[in-house]
């Protein structure tokens, strides 16, 4: 059994449950290692695996998880939810645990309508199996974030007056996937000048002027594993008021990173990040949402932020973003990815920090 079944299993005896039907795409690839999507799996205490799929991607699932019982719903059962209800019966399971924070409604429906057993919502359960990472699985984070470093220095060749936001998107996008980095897309944000300060802005047609800031928040997959980074560039000289938001962000992200350490709650390392910010004019325009775990999905647990209660342990690999964001002026992100071990944390995305002037 690869350990994320075996951390499952446990976790069904533990909490008296015969089985759980697992149906988010990226906890089935957790799960099983299978790469594809609309496929589903059943779990139980026995550690009995049941991969749920349909003729489209019953080769594949036989190729990538030949340990699992494969169930074709679409002849056999007519629906994913008849297919889980009749499993169910056959098996005789009496507990099963099902993602409450992912089924729909009607699925709910129709798979407990003559149901014979009881069904208990679970939310975030498999997340956060997911927030500790293998070493295997920290090895595929770090190439990730080398990918993206290795775009980072050939996208700066780019960035000159005149360019849109949505050509150096799409620059970025291609430098990831020709360093290594999967094909999936994924929705980078670049934005410059004054469209900085929106959090998650869009690429739009705006050209890069003298003295815009050009954010970019960015990441790709490598072999599932995501990566997610920020930096902040200047084309032209830095004003003053610039290189004072800079620099107080720097320390802010200086600040969080000398925190992070196994065992520390995810709300102290937000407070953490006030230290240098607390009592400037700034205050007001921090983002309380300092960084999160990435793994197989790009926001997972934990959650750094004043009212969170998770907790960071070592092997999690997460973000550090804390940022500064004025309307009408301008923003300031610098995101790192790293691995948290026992006495700090190792960052993951080496890029450069210090202010560039382009
Ligand atoms: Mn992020």
């Amino acid at each position: 059994m690869r350990i994320a079944e075996e951390k499952l299993v446990e976790y069904l005896n533990a909490e008296d449950l015969d089985a759980v039907f697992i149906q988010k795409n990226e906890n089935v690839r957790y799960i099983s290692s299978y790469t594809g999507d609309d496929s589903y799996l059943m779990i139980d205490r026995r550690g009995n695996r049941i991969f749920i799929t349909d003729p489209r991607y019953t080769e594949q699932a036989g190729e990538e998880c030949p340990e699992y019982s494969l169930v074709e719903w679409r002849s056999e059962y007519g629906s994913v939810a008849a297919a889980v209800a009749g499993i169910a019966r056959k098996e005789k399971y009496s507990r099963l645990g099902y993602e409450s924070d992912v089924m729909v409604v009607s699925f709910f429906e129709e798979m407990t309508k003559e149901a014979s057993f009881e069904s208990v919502g679970l939310k975030g359960v498999v997340e956060g199996l997911r927030s500790h990472k293998t070493k295997e699985e920290i090895e595929l984070a770090r190439i990730a974030c080398d990918i993206t470093c290795r775009a980072f220095e050939r996208i700066l060749e780019d960035i000159r007056v005149g360019v849109t936001e949505k050509e150096l998107a799409a620059r970025l996008s291609l430098y990831m996937v020709l360093e290594g980095a999967d094909t999936q897309p994924y929705g980078n944000i670049l934005i410059s000048g004054k469209r900085t300060s929106l959090l998650h802005g869009i690429p739009s047609e705006k050209a890069v002027e003298y003295g815009d800031f050009v954010l970019m928040d960015f990441g790709c997959q490598y072999k599932g594993y995501m990566s997610d980074m920020t930096r902040t560039v200047i084309v032209g000289r830095a004003n003053d008021r610039q290189r004072e938001v800079y620099e107080l962000e720097q320390k802010m992200v200086q600040d969080v990173e000398a925190f992070i350490k196994d065992g520390v709650s995810a709300a102290d390392a937000y407070k953490a990040s006030l230290k240098h910010l607390e009592g400037t004019e700034y205050m007001p325009y921090h983002y309380t949402g300092i960084g999160h775990g990435v793994g197989l999905f790009v926001h997972e647990l934990p959650f750094m932020g004043p009212k969170s209660k998770d907790m960071i342990y070592k092997d999690t690999v997460m973000t550090v973003e804390p940022g500064i964001y004025i309307p009408g002026w301008g923003g300031v992100r610098i995101e790192d990815q790293i691995v948290v071990t026992e006495t700090g944390n190792e960052i993951l995305t080496w890029a450069e920090k210090e202010l560039i002037e382009l």
